[in-house]
């Protein structure tokens, strides 16, 4: 099956089955929402002059970016092909972020500032048409970068999170101010993406005007890298230089074919699409079966308490019901003849009733009060602040989760009210294995 129709079908899936269940847990469906609609993405990021824009212009085969040394141009750009509309049409942040069938619509909290260096320009070029590349303004120094009227970085995270491949363009020039993208990155991207969903480039090689110039830089950028990732090992590093620009006087040949293969890797990110909204489910529906799960133990301890308080409160009610009337003869002489009186003598009236219904009814009411004001409160208490003790964390990959999902549950539980005893979880827990035990299975299997 295509790509673009197993994306429709996970798509269908996801809303009429995962939605309903983050609705219920009050869990934000926006991220998933997102990723699953329109075309996989492809996001440039690096310094200014990097040769990003160049990049672009050569991946849609024409000049549609403007290109120079010095920061030419500021905004996010969506680049990519639709069969309808011509060359050239450019759309405005402000449509782009209110559209519902993009999934921009997250990126509206970054304010007017942002949504004005923000556009999609269409282009023909029959590659982009199942895809888009997003070219950045280039990452400055974070002096200036406090000018900008937006929070960059957080921009630059969330379109990570929607993005299939993540280019990290580097010019053997200046590689110092990567450092904090590439953490707002990795900080954004799920664990189990591990490195296979950035690329690492170092451009313009074609600069250096020397081999020796050029290990040098190749050393330092490797430097750097692994101070960025934490990592022994050293990421592919691809080494490329835009031919038109080449100015070079060394042999460039053993790198001639490095861009090609990079703009191959490149219009190849289409192909992971459904694997990483899959990746991105994976991780969002487990934190959801292990927040169903800690909701799920604490109503099962509500109702205990709920349950012990109404076995007490059911025999008090009997006891009540028979000898109400009794006790307040006993204190204050009314009524002339008890319930149990009048049972015991064979001549029960409707006048002897309203004594143990009174009894009966105090002690429904005080049973409630004696459930909601203090024990259910105290309940509360114990486990909004300790609601690990409401989950089993057998691994590592569920302490992990546990970290993130723990203040929802702590926010979930202070919200939560006595009724909740009335409410299952059972089912909701059920559909959610169900989903991640067949339905991703199912699509896992599929793009194997
Ligand atoms: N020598 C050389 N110049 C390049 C290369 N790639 C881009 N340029 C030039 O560098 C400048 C900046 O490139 P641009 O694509 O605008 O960088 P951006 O800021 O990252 O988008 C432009 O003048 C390009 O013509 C390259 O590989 N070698
Ligand atoms: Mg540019």
């Amino acid at each position: 099956m295509e790509e673009k129709e197993l994306q429709n079908l996970l798509k269908n899936r996801v809303y009429q089955h995962l939605r309903p269940l983050f609705q219920s847990y009050n869990r934000d469906f926006s991220d998933l929402d997102s990723i699953l609609k329109w075309k996989p993405m492809v996001l440039l990021i690096g310094n200014y002059s990097s040769g990003k824009s160049t990049l672009v212009n050569e991946l849609a085969g024409v000049d549609i970016q403007r290109t120079g040394q010095a920061p030419t141009d500021d905004a996010f750009t969506i680049i990519t092909s639709d069969a309808e509309n011509g060359q050239g049409q450019e759309i405005p942040g402000s449509t782009l972020v209110n559209d519902e069938t993009l999934p921009f619509a997250q990126l509206k909290e970054h304010g007017e500032q942002f949504i004005s260096h923000f556009r999609m320009k269409k282009v023909v070029a029959p590659e982009l048409q199942d895809m888009a590349i997003i070219d950045s303004p280039g990452m400055l120094d974070s002096v200036t970068e406090k000018d900008r009227g937006y929070d960059y970085m957080a921009v630059i995270s969330q379109l990570a999170k929607l993005a299939d491949l993540v280019v990290l363009m580097f010019d053997p020039l200046k590689a110092g101010t990567i450092k904090e993208t590439y953490t707002a990155i990795r900080d954004t991207l799920p664990e189990s993406t591990g490195e296979d969903r950035i690329v690492f480039v170092m451009s313009r090689i074609d600069e250096c005007d020397s081999l020796t110039d050029l290990v040098r830089s190749y050393g330092s950028l490797c430097w750097n890298l692994s101070q960025m990732t934490g990592r022994k090992d050293i990421p592919h590093v691809h080494l490329t230089y835009a031919p038109e620009s080449n100015k070079s006087s060394m042999d460039l040949g053993p790198w001639a074919g490095e861009r090609d293969e990079l703009k191959a890797k490149i219009l190849n990110a289409p192909k992971f699409r459904v694997y990483h909204i899959l990746q991105s489910i994976d991780r969002q529906v487990n934190e959801l079966d292990l927040i169903s799960e800690a909701m799920e133990s604490f109503n099962k301890l509500a109702r205990t308490a709920g349950f012990t308080i109404f076995k007490f409160g059911a025999i008090a009610a009997v006891l009540a019901f028979f000898f109400t009337g009794l006790l307040t003869k006993l204190l204050w002489s009314v009524p002339e003849q008890s319930f149990m009186e009048a049972l015991l003598a064979g001549e029960v009236t409707t006048g002897q009733l309203p004594f143990p219904i009174a009894g009966v009814t105090i002690t429904i009411i005080v049973s409630w009060l004696w459930l909601s004001k203090i024990s259910f409160p105290r309940l509360l208490k114990e486990y909004r602040h300790d609601p690990e003790k409401l989950v089993r964390l057998r691994n590592q990959y569920k302490r992990n989760l546990w970290d993130k999902v723990a203040p929802h549950v702590g926010h979930l539980l202070s919200q939560s009210h006595i009724t909740t005893i009335f409410s299952y979880h059972g089912r909701n827990r059920q559909k959610i294995r169900k989903f991640l035990d067949q339905d991703l299975k199912e699509f896992y299997d599929k793009i194997r």
